[in-house]
């Protein structure tokens, strides 16, 4: 609801208030009083104006689009936004991860690319990043790794060696850090750069037969990057660049879209495939389940309300539709715990019922009642309990169509079991010597040795200087090169 403008100011309640300039004192001099409402409410909301932040992803920027599928992919998936045809409203959050609300836009970073369909049958989320992969295998792991790449406890500073203590101890995140060094580090602008689901998550079709999909956000105005010059000049000139970018390109009429396609990998494969499908340190390549289009994404609606529509608003992994399910990568299981979690203690137990995170185009029947800030409720003649003799809603597993994956085997805490081809590198060394061209590895060595050469603790370089010879004996001398001539 947005206020009338150019009438008379009133108190938070409707209240008429008579001076927006001077508080209520004893004479022109005097004390102020304390039945001055208005003074003190001003004075307490603004005290209270602030949420938590993310504890990742705080800084970002959005805006709200539209979603057409153009292609038929019913053969797949029953989802109802991905019929041919179907056009469902977006809200799109993009973000950097370690950097808090006041950080630069064009830190060295993967950047966040939340995507909220409100859907026929409830709101989907594809909570995702520019990048199809990620630096960790296993959730238990991610608060570690998050504090790595934030800040000394003693300090508050930011410090390369927690940053490469980590990574070279956790050897799964060389594909990650291989790709982060690169030119998709840091994007020209959020619009020239792709997003992922980056999960593995399965889709169920009417006839109720499973497939394995990811998914890959095409940009339709070509990737391009920012170097590391560009990047830091702009850090220091506008901390904002790319919020502004996207507000003011979407002002502008020049409405920003990507194109969606899928993996689709059969149901039966994954158990044999050369790569554990489910490890999210790992890409399945193109020449083994090429790309699929679905459909298109344009963004063509600013906000009008930063704070209320995007510091408030709820992605969350745990938001699927009828055809659309999880899978058994363990990020995504750990995720789709803490996503609502945060949202509940960041936002409050009622999130889902601000505009920007509730249902616009589904009903919402359920039994849920009460908690913080209640706004929306049921007909008193719905009851509040299940199951009941009075017609209250009542679960429909064929409505629901949930997925499922089989499961057995003791309890253990271990790695995920590795196929033919899984290691640590051998990604990260294809994305070197094979995807990237000269250029695009001169500026990559450039990058790893500015990081790794800020390194204060020798062994902790030497161990980062040995990660890179295992990525490849070729960039791993680049780099000690590099850095040497750098003293
Ligand atoms: Fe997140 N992540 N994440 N993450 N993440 C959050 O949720 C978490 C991971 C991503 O614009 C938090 O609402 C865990 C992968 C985005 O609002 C939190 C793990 C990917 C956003 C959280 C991961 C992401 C978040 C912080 C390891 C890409 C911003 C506040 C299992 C596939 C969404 C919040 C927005 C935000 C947890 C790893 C993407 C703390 C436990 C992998 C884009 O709940």
């Amino acid at each position: 609801m947005t206020e009338t403008i150019g009438t008379f100011t009133t108190t938070t309640t409707g209240t008429p208030v008579a001076s927006d300039n001077n508080s209520l004192t004893v004479g022109n001099n005097g004390p102020i009083v304390l039945h001055d409402a208005y003074t003190v409410e001003k004075l307490a909301q603004f005290n209270r104006e602030r949420v938590p932040e993310r504890v990742v992803h705080a800084k970002g920027t959005g805006a709200y689009g539209v979603f057409k599928t153009t292609e038929d992919v019913s053969a797949y998936t029953r989802a109802a936004l991905f019929q041919p045809g179907v056009e469902t409203e977006t809200l799109v959050r993009f973000s950097t991860v370690a950097g808090e609300q006041g950080s630069p836009d064009t830190w060295r970073d993967p950047r966040g690319f939340a995507v909220k369909f409100y859907t026929t049958e409830g709101n989907y989320d594809i909570v995702g990043n520019n990048t199809p992969i990620f630096f960790i295998r296993d959730a238990i792991k991610f608060p570690d790794f998050i504090h790595s790449q934030k800040r000394l406890p003693q300090t508050g500073l930011r410090d390369n060696d927690m940053q490469w203590d980590f990574w070279s101890l956790r050897t799964e995140s060389a594909h990650q850090v291989t790709w982060l060094m690169g030119d998709r580090g840091i994007p020209k602008t959020l619009r020239h750069m792709d997003g992922f689901g980056s999960h593995t998550f399965q889709w169920i079709n009417a006839e109720g037969e499973r497939f394995w999909v990811k998914y890959h956000f095409k940009t339709n105005q070509g990737n391009d990057f920012l170097t590391a010059q560009e990047a830091e000049e702009l850090a220091g000139k506008d901390a904002d660049y790319h919020r502004r970018d996207l507000f003011e390109s979407i002002d502008r009429g020049e409405f920003p879209s990507w194109t969606l396609h899928v993996q689709i990998m059969p149901y039966e494969d994954a158990k044999n495939y050369r790569f554990n499908p489910f490890d999210l340190t790992k890409v399945w390549p193109h020449s083994d389940y090429p790309l699929v289009k679905v459909g298109t994404l344009t963004l063509n609606r600013n906000p009008q309300n930063f704070f209320a529509e995007i510091e408030q608003a709820a992605f969350s992994p745990s938001n699927f539709v009828p055809g659309i399910a999880a899978s058994p990568d363990k990020m995504l299981l750990g995720r789709i715990f803490s996503y609502p979690d945060a949202h509940r203690y960041r936002v409050g137990t009622n999130f889902a019922q601000l505009p920007v995170n509730s249902a616009k185009a589904a009903p919402v029947n359920n039994y849920s009642q009460d908690g913080t800030m209640r706004y929306s409720f049921n007909d008193p003649s719905v009851p509040s309990y299940a199951p009941n003799s009075l017609g209250g809603p009542h679960a429909d597993a064929e409505r629901a169509g949930e997925g499922s994956w089989e499961a057995d085997g003791e309890l253990v805490r271990a790695a995920a079991s590795l196929h033919a081809e899984d290691d640590d590198f051998g990604q990260a060394r294809s994305l070197y010597a094979v995807t990237m061209n000269d250029e695009e590895r001169a500026r990559l060595v450039s990058n790893i040795a500015g990081h790794v050469g800020a390194v204060r603790n020798d062994d902790i370089r030497e161990r980062a200087l040995k990660y890179w010879d295992s990525v490849h004996e070729e960039l791993g001398a680049r780099v000690r090169e590099a850095i040497a001539q750098m003293s």
